[in-house]
């Protein structure tokens, strides 16, 4: 195959193969979004490129009414580059839904990017910016087809110049109908072999050339930070975040705080009947301390979510190994859940009750859900009297956190009523059309008072499986967590 690689220099095509996307979240990279392009309700949905520079594919369902056209274009999430963005790209309204938008945007490099969204309609103009990252997330890898259709079509070329180059040194100087002299055919046998020797050292310069440009490209696929995990007997854990080496522009010392923590960490148990979300405190560059609560011995699996000041997020996985140890109760805003371990989920498993004796139901779409679908998944908190529950608080700034996670644990994520993207980097894109003079203000606060018993999540699964659903909501001052099953075809 190594003649094939060097062959398809002739064309530098990518074949896209199938691969495991990791991202922002784990295995999770589709940017699902929920907001107001000015007086416009919109969902967006953003499905960035496995190879970069790629093609992004750009979905709007327009809530609102009276929605005219929409008009997308990809900036940097923030920085001055951010004021002056090119012409926007009218996305085509879809016919038979004409709610709905869709275009595509080529995404050039890797880094923290935004789609910028204008809205134009009956009540005027209005913009919203919806965070993208991209991470090249693979090698485009070639197939066999085109391996072997590339390799017949360099075997034809060099057969091809090889033997000109010989008919023209032995019979470019006859006359019509004269036979080559066996002078001139030694000399087409002579200009055979130059070519030959020529045509060599041009398809090795092409693999040296292929294999160079091949090696700088693995060197900027996304490789995820990882952590290592550390617990002492009176259960202290100690993260300490680790860079593989990627891109320059990632640091280790430039995290800002998402939605008031500069780390959220998720800690599962195995068979997802146990869940922690913690805070630890960042105690010196790329370490980071909890207190644990009590817990019992064995293997967990964390989940934890930093936001770089460049606007890139990512979720650092790794396994977390407890002994005998003593913990001390949960405090602040960490929380905890304990139940049943995951299992078929049935049709009809849509109500998780609450500690209080409360519920909370999940309002399931009709159809069966399906990968790669934006989903609105809506969620109705009742008390113990049946009625709509009038105690929900804020947590942590939020109406409601949801976390998808597949039983394999092989995707994984933080998810709220705004979308999938970490609320920092929603407020950097809403800066920057402030700056830009598309937008006034920056991210309008949830209510306090009088928040609403129904908490919706925009959100896709990624692949079919099994997955668990964790939707946390504070209800007078105490955490409750509603529990969920998914089956995805
Ligand atoms: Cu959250």
């Amino acid at each position: 195959m190594t003649l094939a690689r060097t062959a398809s220099l002739c064309l530098l095509l990518a074949i896209v193969g199938p691969t495991r996307p990791v991202a922002a979240h784990v295995g999770s990279p589709d940017v699902f979004f929920d907001g107001r392009a000015g007086p416009y309700h919109v969902y967006v949905t953003v499905r960035p490129p496995v190879v970069i520079p790629g093609v992004a594919d750009v979905e709007i369902l327009a809530v609102s009414s009276g929605v005219r056209s929409v008009r997308i274009v990809p900036t940097p999430l923030a920085g001055a580059a951010a004021k002056f963005a090119p012409t926007p790209d009218l996305a085509v309204q879809g016919g038979d839904e004409p709610r709905r938008f869709s275009g595509q945007l080529w995404m050039m490099s890797a880094g923290a990017w935004q789609v910028r969204v204008i809205v134009e309609g009956a009540d005027g103009t209005g913009a919203i910016a919806v965070p993208v990252p991209t991470l090249p997330q693979s090698t485009a890898g070639m197939g066999r087809a085109l391996g072997s259709v590339l390799f017949a079509s360099l075997a034809v070329l060099c057969v091809g110049i090889v033997s000109i180059v010989s008919a023209i040194a032995r019979e470019a100087s006859l006359a019509p109908g004269e036979l080559p002299t066996p002078r001139a055919r030694r000399r087409g046998w002579i200009a055979a072999a130059v070519a030959v020797l020529l045509v060599a050292a041009i398809v090795t310069f092409g693999r040296w050339w292929w294999t160079v440009e091949a090696s700088s490209y693995a060197r900027y696929v996304y490789k995820p930070l990882t952590a290592s995990a550390a617990t002492t007997p009176d259960g202290r854990l100690t993260l300490t975040v680790r860079d593989p080496g990627w891109i320059a522009l990632r640091r280790l010392d430039d995290f800002v705080a998402d939605h008031g923590h500069l780390m959220h960490l998720f800690v599962v148990s195995p068979a997802l009947d146990r869940l922690w979300h913690l805070h630890p405190r960042h105690i010196g560059e790329a370490r980071f301390e909890q207190q644990l609560p009590p817990m019992n011995g064995g293997e967990y699996e964390f989940f934890a979510d930093v936001v770089h000041r460049t606007g890139i997020a990512e979720t650092v996985a790794g396994r977390l190994e407890i002994g005998d140890m003593r913990g001390a109760p949960l405090s602040d805003d960490d929380s905890g859940w304990t139940g049943l371990p995951t299992r078929q989920p049935s049709r009809n498993d849509t109500v998780s009750w609450l500690p209080d004796g409360g519920r909370m139901t999940w309002i399931r779409p009709e159809d069966a859900l399906r990968p790669g679908q934006l989903t609105i998944f809506t969620f109705r908190v009742d008390d113990r009297d049946g009625r709509p529950a009038s105690d929900l608080d804020l947590y942590m700034g939020m109406p409601g956190h949801a976390i998808f996670v597949r039983h394999d644990r092989r995707v994984f994520a933080h998810v709220h009523p705004s979308g999938s993207a970490p609320m920092a980097t929603i407020e950097m894109g809403q800066r920057s059309l402030v700056d830009a003079g598309l937008a006034t203000a920056s991210v309008h606060d949830h209510e306090r008072d009088g928040l609403a018993p129904m908490i919706s999540f925009p959100y896709g699964f990624p692949a079919a499986g099994d997955y668990r659903i964790f939707v946390q909501v504070k209800r007078g001052g105490q955490v409750a967590t509603g529990v969920f099953d998914a089956h995805v075809e």
